[in-house]
């Protein structure tokens, strides 16, 4: 058996949240684990498709999938959550909504160079030219974590070590 928690991934645009998310995903599968992964692709188009990028709209996004996650977890599940989220206030709001201990937040640090350098989708060079405002690391503000539960440098660290990274520490404090 295990634990549910809600896995709070965090990081900039392109940092490898997603990445990460899906690959623990697939190792708590191979363990018997239910799961379930929140991010852009399944949470921006639906849920939260009213929704854009101003403070009050990244703020009402977290909400909603603090919620979710939150029912995700009373149901059984591992919530994993794979958004920006880049103000403290609202990733703290969500901590509240569960018990202690449930909210793990994850953060995926990689710097902004790195993520810029990257630039898998093109979104930086947009931002940069002001094609899209409002853009985190470059005209928004990207909050990091005071104490997050976990630092895990995706910007340098290959996949596997961070899938490890993260199995090992839900392993230490008895979740799985
Ligand atoms: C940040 C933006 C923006 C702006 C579109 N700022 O790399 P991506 O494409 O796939 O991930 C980014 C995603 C961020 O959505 P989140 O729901 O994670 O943001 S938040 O938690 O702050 O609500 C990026 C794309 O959407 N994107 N415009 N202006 N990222």
């Amino acid at each position: 058996g295990h634990r549910s928690v809600i896995l709070w991934f965090t990081g900039l645009s392109g940092a490898g949240k997603s990445t990460l998310a899906h690959a623990l995903e697939e190792q708590l599968h191979c363990m018997g684990m239910r799961t379930f992964v929140f991010d852009g692709d399944n949470v921006r188009h639906g849920l939260c498709s009213d929704l854009g990028f101003s403070p009050a709209d990244r703020e009402e996004n977290i909400r909603r999938i603090g919620e979710m996650a939150k029912l995700f977890i009373q149901a059984g599940v591992i919530a994993l959550t794979a958004f920006i989220s880049p103000f403290r206030s609202d990733r703290d709001r969500v901590r509240a909504l569960v018990p202690e201990g449930d909210f793990i937040e994850v953060y995926c640090r990689a710097s902004l160079d790195d993520c810029e350098a990257r630039d898998v989708k093109g979104l930086y060079a947009k931002a940069r030219k002001g094609e899209i405002k409002d853009f985190t690391g470059i005209s928004s503000p990207y909050e990091e974590p005071d104490a997050p539960e976990l630092i895990v440098d995706t910007g340098s660290q290959p996949l596997d070590l961070c899938v490890e990274q993260v199995i090992r520490y839900l392993t230490d404090c008895g979740i799985i």
